[in-house]
């Protein structure tokens, strides 16, 4: 016994190939110098710690403690009848939909209470209890203003006037505010949906009442002994998923664009390489721009600069892991560093003089990393700390929101004087176009006179454009970093599908240089490259972080109004994705886009294969519902094949298959007579 604990103690840990990593040549760099420097990140975990094989099938229950009780699926399958059950009697489907309704909660949970933040830093703006915050988009107001049943101009003796701004805002703030809670009523923005898909959504009994209660009531259902049918369980997590969708998230994204601005299209890089070694390096991670807007405003500052400039520093260079990052970029320009398996690197770099951190997709072993390094690491939000005595918090309130950015921006200069010898940052970076959203696909993509989706559509309906795919979501350390998101964006984009990408994927896009107009010429199809280029757009937009994946449902609703293309969004020849998902939030991205009428196919593994006719509820019967259903494939080049075939079915439904071939022939002919 004490033989085999020595050989142990002296056996080296297992590492990971850094060549097997990523295909990322600055993350491959940084996974070998935190090798050589005894780091140990997610990458050397990933290979040494296995995934439970249970969990993975997803059949393990432990909501009481009578349990866990586990139900594996036995590999050549049953012979007669499934008899598995738990103590309770509980079945393998059930098991499976409580677990998978669970993580939709989660994941609307963490998006929503996002928003709520929001919302209520917006009550605080309406109510000109801060300063630090104002509305920089009034248009954008004025634009969501009736969805929540708020007039934007007054009837005075018969003569229409403009209401002010101050009233429009504070009652817009508080009918928003009032969507998470409310006694009646159902969620107001389900009304933007198109008319069709409403009316399943209600036919169906799953039009979310507020966004709180559709979480409470999962986590009700799913306590032992509630609810026990499958099919009643995912009616909840449909629910509970729109009211992040089309609730939450999309409310989110709404008074953020109010009080940031809506995102246009502008120029910025992407990659570790970003950052600077003569520069002082704040990295912000986490999902809230509500922290980053204001870090972003007082690492600009002039007083902030020269202090940087009295350490020995030639400026401040501000850069973003995972969705701060986004969030960021698409207002500001303000470049990626990298996505979520980045987020240890960054620090690696020895470059990093603070990580500022709020909420979501935070590595708890940061704070190990940091402590090899000078790194100041500091948690800001009230919900989420760290047990690490090397972990400072600063709490972030929006009432002295700058005072708390200023206070973390000079702390981090100030650490700039601590740096080590020992940086060495990846000189890798891309360039890209990013800050797409709604209003810039309209304004790029939409008509000369008749506005709108119009030339999209045109596009779409003419062949040019084969169809849509969303592609979102994370990275997972199971799957080679970037890989999945990179051959499946190519692989469509090859086959003339225009890709709208928010959150890590949309990260892996910009740092693989997908996201140029100059892009298309090299990577798409004859009829993708000619539009790019006709309108000078890359063949990837970057629509944001992984809230603004409501920007995605409301481009879809946009194209759906411009006509031509059916009346539902399960109508339209386009497909979803999230390629190396890990997330809880995905799961329920997931899951409102398949209520929307989405298909989407997930990479990796669902732990759904303990359950097989739970698994095919999801992946067949749905359709049937909300004309969406769930996939998983993850091998990347079927898996977007899976899409492409999906969208192609959906343009033949809509007969225009035809065109496509069309065109393609005339471009081809024109390419034979030298025209091109
Ligand atoms: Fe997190 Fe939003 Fe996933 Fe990236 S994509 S790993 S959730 S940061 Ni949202
Ligand atoms: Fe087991 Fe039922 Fe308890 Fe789950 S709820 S742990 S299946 S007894």
């Amino acid at each position: 016994m004490t033989e085999l604990k020595a050989k142990t103690a002296v056996k080296a840990p297992k590492r990971a190939d850094p060549a097997e990593s990523s295909i990322d040549v600055a993350t491959r760099e940084m996974v070998a110098r935190a090798q050589r420097l005894e780091v140990e990140t997610v990458f050397d975990r990933a290979v040494t710690m296995k995934p439970c094989a249970i969990g993975m099938q997803g059949i393990c229950c432990k909501n009481c403690a009578m349990g866990p009780c586990r139900l594996p699926f036995p590999k050549g399958g049953f012979d007669g009848e499934d008899t598995r059950k738990g103590l309770c009697g509980a079945t393998a489907n059930t098991i499976c939909a409580r677990n998978f309704t669970r993580m939709i909660a989660a994941g609307a949970a963490a998006h929503s209470d996002h928003g709520r933040g929001v919302a209520e830093t917006f009550l605080s703006v309406a109510r000109k209890e801060t300063d630090d915050y104002t509305i920089k988009d009034p248009d954008k107001l004025l634009a969501i203003a009736p969805y929540f049943g708020v007039e934007t101009t007054v009837d005075v003796d018969g003569e229409v006037q403009d209401r002010t701004l101050d009233e429009i805002a504070l009652e817009v703030a508080e009918s928003a505010f009032s969507e998470w809670g409310k006694a009646e009523g159902s969620v107001k923005y389900i009304k933007r949906a198109p008319k069709e898909l409403q009316e399943k959504w209600e036919k169906w009994g799953v039009v979310p009442r507020n966004i709180d209660r559709e979480i409470v009531e999962i986590m009700h259902r799913t306590h032992m002994g509630v609810d026990q049918d499958y099919k009643n369980l995912m009616k909840q997590g449909v629910r509970a998923s729109l009211a992040d969708g089309w609730g939450g998230s999309m409310i989110a994204t709404d008074l953020q664009d109010v009080m940031f601005g809506a995102p246009s299209p502008l120029q910025a890089e992407a990659n570790l390489g970003v950052m600077k070694e003569d520069h002082v390096n704040i990295v912000v991670h986490g999902h809230e721009p509500l922290l980053s807007e204001m870090i972003v405003a007082a690492a600009q500052s002039q007083e902030m600069l020269a202090k940087a400039k009295e350490v020995g520093a030639k400026g401040i260079q501000l850069s973003g892991i995972c969705c701060t990052a986004n969030e960021m970029l698409q207002r500001h320009g303000i470049p990626p560093a990298g996505n979520f398996l980045q987020q240890e690197l960054a620090i690696i770099t020895g470059a990093c003089d603070s990580m500022i951190v709020d909420v979501q997709c935070i590595f708890q072993n940061l704070a190990n990393v940091a402590k090899c390094f000078h790194t100041k690491l500091i948690t800001t939000h009230p919900i989420a700390r760290m047990e690490q005595e090397n972990v400072l918090h600063i709490e972030f309130d929006e009432h002295h929101a700058m005072e708390d950015a200023v206070k973390i921006v000079e702390m981090s200069i100030e650490n700039f004087r601590n740096r080590g010898a020992e940086v060495m940052i990846p000189r890798h970076k891309s360039s890209q176009i990013a800050g797409f959203g709604v209003e810039s696909i309209k304004y790029h993509l939409g008509g000369a006179f008749r506005g709108d989706y119009y030339t999209l559509n045109d596009n779409i309906i003419n062949g040019r454009i084969r169809g849509l795919a969303g592609i979102v979501g994370c990275n997972n350390a199971r799957s080679k970093h970037n890989e999945e998101h990179i051959e499946i964006i190519k692989e469509l984009i090859k086959n003339d599908v225009l890709v709208l990408a928010t959150g890590c994927s949309a990260i892996a896009a910009g740092t693989h240089g997908l996201m140029t107009p100059e892009a298309a010429a090299v990577h798409c199809g004859p009829g993708l490259a000619e539009v790019c280029e006709t309108v000078g757009i890359p063949p990837v937009l970057h629509l944001g972080s992984c809230v603004d994946n409501s920007r995605i449902l409301l481009a879809a609703t946009e194209v759906v109004k411009a006509g031509g293309l059916g009346n539902d969004l399960a109508d339209l020849p386009a497909a979803g994705s999230a390629p190396e998902w890990m997330s809880e939030k995905a799961i329920s991205i997931g899951q409102y886009f398949v209520a929307s009428g989405v298909y989407t196919v997930f990479g990796y593994h669902m732990p759904l294969d303990g359950a097989p006719v739970f698994r095919d509820y999801l992946y067949k019967e749905m359709e049937k519902m909300y004309g969406g259903m769930w996939d998983c494939e993850p091998d990347p080049i079927k898996h977007a094949h899976k899409m492409i075939a999906h969208i192609d079915k959906k343009r033949k439904e809509l007969g225009i298959d035809k065109a496509r071939e069309r065109v393609l022939m005339d471009m081809a002919d024109r390419q034979a007579l030298g025209m091109e």
